[in-house]
């Protein structure tokens, strides 16, 4: 009995040792995964202890499952907070690389209404997450002189709205804008846009006060300095620059104002300096009308001129003898004149026509009695 129970002792470990490894292996295969689940039957005991072991096990997997769930749709949310709020922003671009950031576009333009309405720049953008782009102007003065047409989602061009006067303003800072819609109201990516404005010819020289009216003496000498003109253009360079020149288009009745008079320019101080240079003679020709010139060095074609019309008076100087117009050779006096009579009458012209020099009549010689 003993041996029996002693050996049904044996074969009842024997049982639960076999018992306890299947169940060993199925709680194993369990862990490894919960699709085992459906074949758990195969021995109520074993189940049950599998059960009560594996029960756990699920209940702890379906909390973590849930979890992990939670924690991703939670992510989901927060990925979608994140990637509205961390919308990427656009940049400009140049036309093929980007911009250093540093960098400001720079434009020239010609002054002018040749410039107006014409198309300065071409705008480009980028959005990492292609949102359609705005290109804008800043300020009242951007708005002024610029506008901007969308030409597509990150195109755009800009126009000069305003005709440029360099002699005015030969430049302008002005900033760009940028938006995709997202960055928020008033907030944008700017970028600085130089616009250099260029010289044309478009201003003839401007004459400084001269005197319209010069009193010249007649024996002035040649070389004499007469006036000194002064002209000044407000244009850069070449287009700035003067020379004189008298206008041979004038021609005096003599024809000698070209030579009577000559007109030499002082570069570098924008001066022309009018000289006599011929010998004035007031009883040939006592008055002259002269037009100074003043030239810019553009190219011919494109020269701009002003005009300065003066008047030269040469004044009479007393250098001719007075010319007696009617004296009679023979005078016949009859002798019962008496004494202060009339005897004989002379009349005399000063050679000068203009100063009004007395004449005065005087007896050389053989006037005795007279
Ligand atoms: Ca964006
Ligand atoms: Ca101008
Ligand atoms: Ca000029
Ligand atoms: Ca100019």
């Amino acid at each position: 009995m003993k041996t029996f129970s002693s050996s049904s002792s044996v074969s009842r470990r024997f049982e639960r040792e076999k018992d306890n490894r299947e169940l060993e292996l199925r709680r194993r295969k369990c862990c490894r995964s919960t699709i085992i689940n459906n074949d758990h039957n195969h021995h109520h005991s074993i189940i049950k202890s599998y059960h009560c072991n594996c029960h756990h096990h699920h209940h702890h997997n379906v909390n973590k499952s849930q979890l992990l769930l939670t924690i991703i749709i939670i992510i989901e949310i927060l990925n979608g907070v994140w990637a509205t709020r961390t919308n990427l922003s656009p940049r400009f671009k140049s036309d093929n690389n980007d911009f250093d950031t540093q960098s400001e576009i720079i434009v020239r333009v010609k002054e002018g209404a040749s410039s107006l309405n014409k198309e300065i720049y071409h705008l480009y953008g980028e959005d990492p997450d292609n949102d359609p782009l705005t290109f804008g102007v800043l300020g009242t003065l951007g708005k002024d002189l610029l506008r901007i047409e969308s030409l597509s989602n990150n195109e755009a061009k800009v126009y000069l709205k305003k005709e440029l006067d360099r002699e005015i303003q030969d430049s302008y800072t002005l900033v760009l804008t940028l938006t995709d819609g997202k960055l928020g109201k008033g907030n944008y990516i700017t970028k600085s846009l130089l616009l250099i404005v260029e010289d044309i010819n478009d201003n003839a020289p401007i004459f400084r006060p001269f005197r319209t009216a010069i009193l010249v003496k007649e024996n002035a000498k040649p070389g004499t300095l007469i006036e000194t003109f002064e002209a000044f253009d407000s244009d850069e360079g070449r287009f700035g620059q003067v020379f004189y020149q008298l206008d041979d288009e004038i021609h005096d009745t003599n024809s000698l104002g070209s030579n009577m008079f000559s007109i030499q320019t002082v570069d570098g101080m924008c001066k022309g300096i009018l000289r006599l240079s011929g010998q004035l003679d007031y009883e040939r020709k006592s008055l002259y009308q002269l037009r100074i010139l003043a030239i810019d060095r553009a190219m011919e074609d494109s020269r701009k001129t002003s005009t300065a019309a003066i008047v030269i008076q040469v004044e009479d100087v007393d250098d001719q003898p007075p010319i007696f117009t009617s004296i009679p050779s023979i005078t016949r006096i009859s002798e019962d004149t008496p004494i202060g009579g009339h005897v004989l009458q002379v009349t005399a012209i000063d050679g000068d026509k203009g100063v009004n020099n007395p004449i005065t009549y005087r007896i050389i010689k053989g006037g005795n009695g007279l």
